[in-house]
């Protein structure tokens, strides 16, 4: 475990300056704190004088609409690579990867580290059984954000982020990495709603809209969450609650329309919040022959043992499956069978 940020400064000038290929993975579905960070620590490793690729996942979630216009914007020298460019990335035997903003094997998109020497790990999130084992392990929960984490290891690393210094590629805007960073932090804080609001968190978003951060690049941002919220909103609109507070979503209107694994997750959330529901299940697809299911429970329900029954899984109050098939409402039949044995009534 690394113990300070100045710890981490180190060790990373030195695994930077040994290794030949620094690979910068953003959990898989980057969202935009993972973005900002990963972008902020390309700046470190340009000023050091190497190059590092990001790996983007997007195989197995369709990206947020905002996370697709974020990507675009960012400028071609910064390498911005998909999984299955990284085996020749990988080449040598002086290969390091920072994973950014997780620190979970099921969120990188690497089956094996073998390819690996070295491995930093910087991220806001606990550790568990799931956590990437290596010995450094910069894990600060305190930190309301991998954005804010990355703010102040900049500095340490005298990178400037005032000055416009990227330019849009969609509108060709001047937009800086204090704008991302700034728009990592309100997304992770929930627009500083959150409980991992700190002093320290405050000031650091300070010191960004000092250096020129922009608030209207932020709202801006959310505006194409909100999109998609509307969306989320669709979703629950064309709930079925035929079986006695189990409610069903499916989008009966527009079947085959893409869904993030987010928008699915949120639209139960929604559901299993109402008065006297006991169970949620929302599906969509999530890519071409691949459905989505999020579920949710207020215990009753074993969402759980339901899920892992479609190879899906978590607990038995919030799980998920992902099951490849083309035909969504036969699916949903499916899934009302399995549901049925499991409920008890009160
Ligand atoms: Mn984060």
């Amino acid at each position: 475990m690394i113990k300070s940020l100045k710890e981490l400064q180190i060790i990373l000038e030195r695994l930077i300056s040994e290794n030949q290929s620094i690979i910068i993975s953003p959990h898989i579905n980057p969202d935009v704190d993972a973005i900002a960070s990963s972008l902020a620590l390309y700046m470190i490793v340009k000023k050091m004088g190497k190059k590092a690729h990001i790996v983007i996942d997007d195989r197995i979630f369709k990206l947020d609409s905002s996370i697709i216009n974020l990507l675009s914007d960012i400028p071609e020298e910064i390498s911005i690579i998909r999984p299955d460019a990284l085996p020749e990335i990988v080449d040598s035997k002086k290969n390091l990867l920072i994973t950014i903003d997780t620190n979970k094997t099921n969120l990188v998109p690497f089956k094996d580290y073998s390819g690996f020497r070295d491995i930093v790990i910087i991220d806001h999130h606990d550790i568990d059984d799931l956590t990437i084992k290596t010995d450094y392990k910069y894990i600060n929960t305190s930190a309301s954000s991998a954005s804010e984490i990355l703010f102040n290891l900049l500095n340490l690393f005298g990178v400037k982020v005032e000055g416009k210094s990227i330019i849009s590629k969609r509108d060709k805007s001047a937009i800086s990495l204090a704008d991302y960073l700034l728009a990592g932090i309100v997304l992770d804080t929930g627009k500083f709603n959150k409980c991992n609001v700190n002093a320290k968190t405050l000031k650091v978003a300070s010191k960004l809209l000092a250096s020129g951060a922009s608030m209207e690049f932020v709202n801006d941002i959310f505006r194409s969450e909100n999109e998609s919220a509307l969306r989320v909103h669709g979703l629950v609109s064309k709930t079925d609650i035929d079986m006695y507070n189990i409610a069903i979503a499916l989008n009966k209107d527009n079947p085959d329309m893409l869904y993030t694994v987010v928008e699915l997750a949120k639209a139960a959330d929604y559901l299993i919040d109402l008065k006297g529901m006991d169970a949620a299940f929302v599906l969509g697809y999530v890519r071409d022959g691949l459905i989505g299911i999020s579920a949710r429970s207020k215990g009753r329900i074993p969402v759980g043992q339901i899920m892992s029954q479609f190879g899906g899984g978590g607990n038995n109050l919030q799980a998920a499956a992902k099951i490849e098939s083309h035909d969504i409402e036969n699916l949903k039949l499916t899934l009302e069978q399995a549901v049925k044995p499991g409920y008890k009534l009160p």
